[in-house]
């Protein structure tokens, strides 16, 4: 069973926070006692769910970012180190999957936008945040949501396999560049959640995760504890590559109910 860590004193920024898993995991860090900085595009959602952490006695900013936006990202990491003097949580959350189309019935334009987002967002969030955390005393802790689908082959999703297979690898990399520097850099593979995005999944109607019964998504409030738990050196087994939840062993790492 996992121990909750003591988030007091550390700053961390959670991309895509606007609504699921993100949202969720901006409110349970928080009540873990860190500084969220929430960042996605949606500039009203996020300074509302900032003001309701600040409400409940935590501590939050909202920093509108478009992660596909290497400045944007830039400036958000330079953000909180001005607000709090350090970086020691990224989570490089922010992802598409619309639209869903198998590839002879695809848009270039969309398919290349998904690799801004879901590839080159988590790089730029890499590039800019690892130099803060190997030069500041406790390192920090790079989290890049990944997915299932990063191993796997899944119709009408050539860009989000491709992306998230690529995110893995980033994962690996990044590791091998910076875990001596104090940098640690783990994925997290959710399993399906009960968000926006699944909803998005299930109006496809292509391949069969669009037909899961909706009640066996897990909620969100599963996956920021898995993220918690990440930060914490229990979870050092798993750096360089995809903590998943729909494992017995990843289930149990959070204190979770096992697949049956
Ligand atoms: O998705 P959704 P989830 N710049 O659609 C933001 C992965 N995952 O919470 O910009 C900045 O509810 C968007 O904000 P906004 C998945 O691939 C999920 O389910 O305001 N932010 C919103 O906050 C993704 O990496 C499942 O529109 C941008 C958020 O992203 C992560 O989990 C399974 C942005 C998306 O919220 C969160 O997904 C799995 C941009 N350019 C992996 N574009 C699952 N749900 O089943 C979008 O294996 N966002």
């Amino acid at each position: 069973m996992t121990t909750t860590p003591d988030l007091n004193g550390k700053t961390a920024i959670i991309t895509g926070a606007s609504r699921g898993i993100g949202e969720e995991t901006a409110r349970y860090l928080a009540s873990l006692g860190a500084h969220i900085i929430l960042a996605a595009r949606s500039k009203d959602r996020i300074t509302a769910i900032a003001d309701e952490i600040k409400a409940g006695g935590g501590a939050a900013t909202a920093h509108p970012t478009d992660v596909s936006d290497n400045g944007a990202v830039k400036g958000l990491i330079q953000s909180a180190v001005d607000a709090t003097g350090r970086l020691d949580i990224l989570v490089n959350n922010a992802g598409l999957i619309d639209p869903i189309a198998r590839i002879m019935d695809s848009d270039p334009d969309a398919w290349s936008k998904i690799v801004d987002v879901n590839i080159k967002g988590v790089y730029f969030g890499l590039r800019h945040a690892m130099p803060v955390m190997a030069g500041q005393d406790g390192g920090g802790t790079i989290i890049n949501i990944s997915s299932g689908a990063a191993n796997s082959f899944l119709e009408g999703w050539s860009h989000y396999c491709a992306s998230k297979a690529a995110v893995l690898r980033l994962t690996g990399v990044a590791h091998k560049e910076a875990h001596d520097k104090g940098v640690r850099v783990v994925g997290l593979s959710p399993g399906t959640v009960a968000t926006e995005m699944q909803e998005q999944i299930r109006a496809s109607g292509i391949n069969p995760v669009s037909q899961i019964p909706w009640e066996n998504h897990i909620t969100p409030d599963w996956v920021a504890k898995a993220i918690a738990f990440l930060t914490t050196y229990g979870a050092d087994k798993w750096l360089g590559t995809d903590f998943s939840l729909k494992i017995d062993e990843g289930r149990e790492a959070i204190g979770m109910p096992l697949e049956r």
